[in-house]
């Protein structure tokens, strides 16, 4: 899956214009949105990851395949950055999801080792109230056992109710396939 660095942009101006589907990647700071487009695209140094939450402080479009645009947000949340500033990110995220017409998935990724957050719930429940299609990545699986898998899903089911999910380790390599063809469908919609 060939993919580029288009831009960063800070104004949905700037986004790229034109009707190609867009996929977005939202949620907290730090539960690995921009590790994410490197794995799904297999290039590892293709965005920019940190340790430090905030990283991500702009829109950040790839462009895969010559048929998509990956759009890597900044995390929700991030209370390091001044207040101001993260009600400007927080606005920008909220212009983009309800503005962008051509956007066909929204990947809402949690922390899947945590209990789910009300900041992960509040932004499932904005994406819900835009009717936006939404998919789960529960991230960081490798930080559980199978058994703490097993328990993790029915909280993560019940507090994001009627939503498909994917289980996914970045540094494991799972959940890649299974995230593709979520997206593959959401394309063909
Ligand atoms: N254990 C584990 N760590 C991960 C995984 N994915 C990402 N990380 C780590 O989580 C941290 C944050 O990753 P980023 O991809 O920068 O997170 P982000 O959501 O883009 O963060 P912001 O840009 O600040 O919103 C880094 O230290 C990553 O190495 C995963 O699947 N498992
Ligand atoms: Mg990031």
């Amino acid at each position: 899956m060939p993919a580029v660095f288009l831009k960063s942009a800070t104004e949905l101006s700037q986004l790229p214009e034109g009707n190609k589907p867009h996929i977005a990647i939202v949620g907290r700071s730090n539960v690995g949105k921009s590790t994410l487009v490197n794995q799904l695209t297999r290039q590892i140094a293709l965005a920019r990851v940190s340790a430090k939450p905030g990283h991500t402080q702009a829109m950040n479009v790839y462009e895969v395949d010559k048929r998509y645009y990956l759009i890597d947000l900044p995390g929700f949340g991030y209370a390091k950055t001044s207040k101001t500033k993260r009600v400007d990110f927080q606005d920008m995220i909220a212009d983009y999801l309800r503005a962008t017409e051509q956007l066909k998935l929204v990947i809402l990724i949690v922390d899947a080792s945590i209990p789910p957050t009300t900041l992960d719930q509040e932004i499932f429940g904005f994406l819900e109230s835009l009717q936006l299609p939404i998919v789960i990545v529960l991230n960081k699986v490798d930080k559980l056992s199978k058994n703490e898998i097993t328990k993790m899903l029915p909280v993560m089911s019940s507090a994001f109710p009627n939503v498909a999910f994917v289980k996914h380790s970045s540094v494991q390599g799972i959940g890649r396939g299974e995230l593709n063809e979520a997206i593959e469908k959401s394309l063909r919609v």
